[in-house]
């Protein structure tokens, strides 16, 4: 065969973190056999996703989750794909699903199931049935040293910068995978031909400011007034012409902001002063991708990664992306 014909050279994920853990602790052997599972329930979610609309997997189930969400019925395939994968891998030892009350045990944790892994299987689910990107998100925490297996919530309720690896995938155009596990950013394509996620990008850098602010404005009035007078401001001759994107996809609208640069904003409203996205399996995850990409994360008063959750489904504000454009809002708000 024409050699030229020959397919380009191929890194896929695997091969990339097996070639980066002689040279960093949280990519061993154990992990990348790790984030197989979660690749693995990827791909099968992207291809739920891909035939959405043609088999009756649309719409919702009736259910309603933790959060008093009415519960879609690709979340639940979703959440069973990902539950189903990560209970084949012995070193994890507790799951966090957005879709479950309750943390659930597959081991007790031990040298061996060490891993606990926090996700949310399908964010932006509403937007299932119009078609729009959604996405998978995900954390990974290791069990905590000299305390009791038992002690499953001192366990799960770590702050951010203990995370070991996070990452996400977002379901649209194509299927990309975005993680780090501590030594820097780098995306994957699904190339549905071989199967595989393809390294695409290395060491992602987010741009240093960026005029695009992420944010749904019909909730204007309930917002601190500092975060109004930022809005005002954007929107001023001086600003230099910001532009704005909101998907109402977080995946969506996160992954633009990592390329383009500029901030997405879902600060406290009226309705939900502690902000409606959730820190242990959202806001930490985007917060160590971002930061390893040279951004920044806040929820107005403190760096996301610091901050110690006291509750698994615990909400937060959140404000993300280019450090320059996070400094600027905090500038008018902060908490
Ligand atoms: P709102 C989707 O339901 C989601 O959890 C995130 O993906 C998204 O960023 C946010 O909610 C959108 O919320 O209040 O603007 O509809």
């Amino acid at each position: 065969m024409d050699a030229s014909a020959a397919k380009p050279s191929i890194k896929t994920i695997q091969q990339h973190i097996l070639e980066r853990q002689r040279a960093h602790p949280n990519a061993t052997g154990e992990f990348s056999f790790l984030l197989s599972a979660i690749t693995l329930a990827t791909k099968i979610i992207a291809d739920y996703v891909r035939r959405a609309g043609l088999v009756d997997i649309l719409g919702t189930t009736g259910g309603i989750n933790v959060h008093g969400e009415v519960v879609q019925k690709l979340d639940v395939i979703a959440n069973e794909t990902i539950a189903g994968c990560l209970g084949y891998r012995d070193n994890v030892g507790i799951i966090v699903s957005e879709e479950d009350d309750e943390p659930r045990i597959l081991k007790e944790l031990d040298s061996r199931a060490q891993y606990i892994v926090l996700f949310d299987p399908l964010d932006g689910s509403s937007n299932i049935d119009v078609n729009v990107s959604i996405g998978t998100i995900f954390s990974i925490l290791q069990r905590r040293e000299g305390v009791d297996a038992g002690r499953v919530m001192d366990h799960i309720l770590q702050p951010g910068f203990r995370q070991v690896a996070a990452g996400y995938v977002i379901y649209s155009s194509s299927t990309v995978m975005t993680y780090t596990t501590g030594d820097g950013v780098h995306m994957f394509v699904l190339d549905p031909s071989i199967g595989a996620f393809r390294l695409t990008r290395e060491n992602i850098k987010i741009p240093k400011a960026g005029k695009t602010y992420s944010i749904n404005e019909a909730y204007r009035n309930q917002f601190p007034k500092g975060i109004q007078d930022y809005l005002d401001w954007v929107k001023l001759d001086e600003a230099g012409g910001y532009a704005l994107r909101y998907i109402g996809s977080l995946v969506a609208d996160f992954h633009r902001t990592m390329i383009q640069g500029g901030v997405f904003l879902y600060p406290p409203t009226k309705k939900a002063p502690e902000g409606k996205l959730r820190l242990l399996y959202e806001a930490n995850p985007l917060a160590f991708l971002v930061e390893q990409a040279g951004g920044a994360a806040t929820d107005g008063r403190e760096r996301i990664l610091d901050k110690v959750p006291t509750a698994l489904h615990e909400r937060t504000p959140l404000i993300i992306g280019s450090r320059d454009e996070v400094d600027r809002v905090l500038s008018y708000w902060s908490r």
